[in-house]
């Protein structure tokens, strides 16, 4: 590498660390909402993957409040949105399948999860503060995806040892 090259590498990587890394509430994922077509959570989870992203999972109160600001608040319209989370394998037991993590936080709405009529699908929607609730994973919804940042993108090169699996 000449030194011209070196110094441009150098600055490159120190302001990515200083913009990405230092900064505060910088997260390593990001969700997109994905309102035009409705669809079925199995439908969803593929279209995700289809867009080089996964179906939302939501690990923390803090990852709850930037889905929450997201999908805003209810005005004339509901929406419901598909995330990841899911009992199909075994009832009761909710897990996150685009990590296979089960789901450790939790912000299920009052009486959910109810399996009512056999449910098996974690939707979050614009009401009831964007808790929680399971629904039957045939019906057609909106959908949100989340991939990583393009920070954490940028780390992931410069950096492949700090690579976020
Ligand atoms: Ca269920
Ligand atoms: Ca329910």
């Amino acid at each position: 590498m000449t030194p011209a090259i070196s110094q441009i590498f150098t600055r490159k990587v120190l302001l990515i660390l200083f913009v990405c890394v230092l900064t505060p509430a910088v997260s390593p994922k990001e969700y997109f909402l994905f309102n035009d077509t409705e669809l079925n959570w199995f439908a969803a989870f593929h279209a995700c993957h289809l867009k080089n992203m996964t179906l939302a999972t939501i690990n923390s109160e803090a990852e709850q409040i930037d889905i929450g600001n997201l999908i805003g608040s209810w005005i004339s319209t509901k929406k419901v949105y598909w995330t990841s989370g899911t009992d199909q394998a075994k009832e009761g037991e909710f897990v996150w399948m685009s990590t296979g993590q089960p789901i450790r936080y939790k912000n299920w709405y009052y009486g959910e999860p109810n399996n009512h009529g056999s449910q098996h699908c974690l939707t979050i929607s614009n009401i009831n503060s964007h808790q929680w609730d399971d629904d039957q994973c045939s019906n057609e919804y909106f959908y949100i995806c989340e991939g990583i940042t393009e920070c954490s993108k940028e780390i992931v090169f410069l950096y492949p040892r700090f690579g976020l699996q």
